[in-house]
């Protein structure tokens, strides 16, 4: 009996050592399947606000492929479904489990004060991605990474002035309606800034302002509701591609034409994207007829920032992609705006 409480003794003194000369590692976290060994996946948790577009999925799709267990991370990813109250819980279900750092594209602008606050008092680094968020206290969020919505806004505007322009027409012969996006998102702000402050610029008839949400069903619906209302309309500017191919669906079952010959009756369909297939298709054949570039791949970007943050390094608070403009036509070969040339190529 003695004898096997010595060996008992003897044999867990021998295993302990070996534990500790091996780094102790414990059971289930071997690191088998992280893909690296001997360092701690960071933990991301990140908020999407919803699945309502092709830029939409294209976006998560490049988060997703970024924040790899074979890349050192576990992300937590959450689908919001359009609503900020989800976005919300899941941000505080993210404090919660403490994770490293928390990723938001956010719905809307207003109303993370709060929620913020609960972050940085949990001492978690908040990212911004896509749309910005409207806080009283900027020391909220660590950065904010995506694109200049009211850029890409009044680089579509320029390039239909300029289209229009070779053809001899004039900028009040330009009845053009604005099909929004989700309202109070920073891609509809921008994107209705940029719309309003070059339409005055050129003395456009901005006809109407509709809700397309960026999603191709209510595009239709919003195009019904013009036709029913309006007859002058010759042009088009939908906020994403979602909502042109939509726009596109009730004007053709309607038995018009889109196109850039306004002249002629087309009506013409501008938009922002280049990510559906469907919507690059239509901007070959010319029933788009101009396409705002909008850059969804922030997976790099983002991880770019955490990066910077583990080297104890500041990245830029705010951090904007460059884009362009895409047509089949190549009569307006480029967009100046703040002295700046922006080019327009036929396809992305
Ligand atoms: O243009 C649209 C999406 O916020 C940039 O949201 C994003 C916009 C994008 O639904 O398709």
């Amino acid at each position: 009996m003695r004898s096997l409480d010595h060996k008992l003794i003897h044999g867990f003194i021998i295993v302990s050592l070996c534990c500790l000369l091996a780094g102790c590692i414990p059971a289930g976290d071997t690191g088998a399947d992280s893909g690296i060994t001997g360092e701690e996946l960071i933990t991301v948790g990140f908020s999407q606000l919803g699945a309502e577009s092709d830029w939409r999925s294209a976006n998560t799709e490049s988060m997703k492929s970024v924040f790899t267990k074979e890349n050192g991370y576990e992300l937590i990813f959450d689908d919001a479904q359009q609503k900020q109250t989800n976005q919300i819980t899941a941000i505080r279900s993210f404090i919660q489990r403490d994770v490293d750092y928390i990723v938001l594209a956010p719905v809307t602008e207003k109303g993370w004060d709060t929620v913020l606050s609960e972050a940085k008092e949990a001492d978690i680094p908040v990212i911004i991605v896509d749309r910005q968020v409207d806080v009283s206290d900027e020391s909220l969020f660590t950065c904010w990474v995506g694109s200049d919505f009211e850029l890409e806004g009044k680089m579509v505007c320029m390039w239909i002035s300029k289209f229009l322009g070779r053809k001899g027409i004039k900028g009040e012969d330009v009845h053009i309606v604005d099909i929004q996006g989700t309202l109070g998102s920073t891609a509809q702000l921008g994107r209705t800034k940029g719309f309003d402050h070059m339409a005055k610029l050129y003395g456009w008839d901005v006809v109407a302002y509709e809700q397309g949400d960026f999603t191709r069903s209510k595009g239709k619906e919003a195009m019904f509701k013009i036709l029913r209302n309006y007859e002058d309309v010759n042009v088009v500017y939908c906020e994403n591609d979602n909502e042109a191919l939509g726009v596109i669906d009730v004007l053709e079952a309607s038995g018009r034409k889109c196109g850039g010959d306004i002249a002629n009756g087309e009506i013409m369909v501008v938009s922002f994207d280049g990510i559906n297939k469907q919507a690059l298709s239509h901007l070959m054949t010319g029933e788009i007829s101009c396409i705002g570039e909008c850059n969804p791949m922030h997976g790099p970007r983002v991880e770019s920032v955490i990066r910077k943050l583990e080297a104890g390094e500041e990245p830029y608070k705010y951090q904007y992609v460059s884009e362009g403009l895409f047509s089949a036509d190549m009569s307006v070969t480029s967009v100046m705006l703040g002295g700046k040339e922006y080019k327009v190529t036929r396809k992305p």
